[in-house]
């Protein structure tokens, strides 16, 4: 049982993802009526397309395709970037270890892998952005990419080791909030800013109480003065950085928080423990479910052209692709 429960754990170490800040590049295709097909559409249709094992975090790059992170088994190498080709996934760059995040730059996708970040070219080529000795304290977790809105820049979440926050006799199951599992949680969950040429600083300190496990982070804010985002896989929190000051957006909003997106006038948020996306009304407080019941919903893509969004679920293999309402 303990092993059963061990395995699972790792599955969710290897999974835990973000959003991945490639709005901009949207290159949709001619509407296309049939369910199985992949290219976004103008106007969105519900389909599930499946793409391989443990796909973690999607993103739409090179050609205005999309292209997903795979974590693959637990054997060094077997993680890859897929990319969607018609209805089919194909390998796209290879010989990565557990790749997560994914974003789109200027000349490349962006990915992290464990504690390396992953430069990959139009041809798939994977060459190392950050190591992890360039980082200015131990990485442990890096998770969700997000491009800077002029592209020349990325965000990276330190998670953090997500192992430290479950009960390993559980079923992704987390310690409960403010035990004292929580209070020994290390804080170091942070944000760092990645040049493309590789300089890395600290975009959002480590250290606070709120934030003690950032997985998704997004650029947000008026086009005059951006900031970031993040969402606590731990404590659920939506956290905004301004001014270098940490505000919370949303207290305990969603246990398990994985991908965070702006748009619609609400907040999209992916659960990844609770297998499900909501949209969060900040003015009503209110929260609306997008889709639930998947196994564990990773760090989806805002498809902000078509307006839909593409979720991973990372254990079950697939990529949902879900329209919105409003
Ligand atoms: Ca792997």
């Amino acid at each position: 049982m303990k092993t059963q429960n061990k395995t699972l754990l790792t599955s969710l170490l290897a999974a835990v993802l973000l959003f991945s800040g490639c709005e901009h590049l949207q290159n949709p295709n001619q509407a296309e009526k049939s369910a199985n097909k992949l290219e976004a559409t103008p106007k969105a249709e519900r389909k599930t397309l499946e793409v391989g094992t443990k796909p973690e975090s999607v993103c739409r790059g090179f050609n205005g395709k999309l292209y997903v992170t795979m974590i693959g088994g637990n054997e060094p190498g077997d993680g890859a970037v897929y990319v969607i080709d018609g209805d089919k996934a194909k390998p796209f760059a290879t010989g990565l270890n557990n790749p997560k995040g994914i974003a789109w730059v200027k000349g490349a996708l962006i990915t992290t892998d464990e504690t390396k970040v992953m430069k990959i070219n139009s041809k798939g080529k994977v060459s190392v952005l950050a190591d992890a000795k360039d980082f200015p304290a131990e990485v442990e977790f890096l998770n969700d990419v997000a491009a800077a809105r002029n592209r020349e820049a990325v965000y990276v979440t330190e998670m953090s080791h997500p192992k430290r926050m479950f009960n390993p006799d559980g079923d992704r199951e987390f310690w409960p909030l403010n035990s004292d599992h929580q209070n020994k949680l290390p804080k170091t969950g942070c944000v760092y800013k990645i040049t493309l040429d590789g300089k890395v600083s600290v975009a959002v300190p480590s250290g606070d109480r709120r934030m003690p496990g950032p997985n998704g982070v997004t650029v947000t804010g008026p086009k005059e003065k951006p900031f970031l985002a993040m969402a606590d896989f731990f404590t659920g929190n939506l956290i905004a950085y301004e001014d270098e000051k940490m505000r919370f957006i949303a207290k305990n909003l969603l246990r398990g928080a994985d991908a965070i997106e702006f748009g619609n006038g609400v907040i999209y948020v992916s659960s990844w423990t609770q297998g499900k996306v909501i949209s969060y009304n900040r003015k009503e407080k209110k929260s609306t479910t997008v889709i639930e019941g998947l196994t564990s919903a990773a760090d989806f893509f805002f498809d902000r052209k078509a307006n839909q969004l593409i979720i991973p679920d990372m254990l079950e293999g697939k990529l949902h692709f879900v329209p919105l309402v409003n």
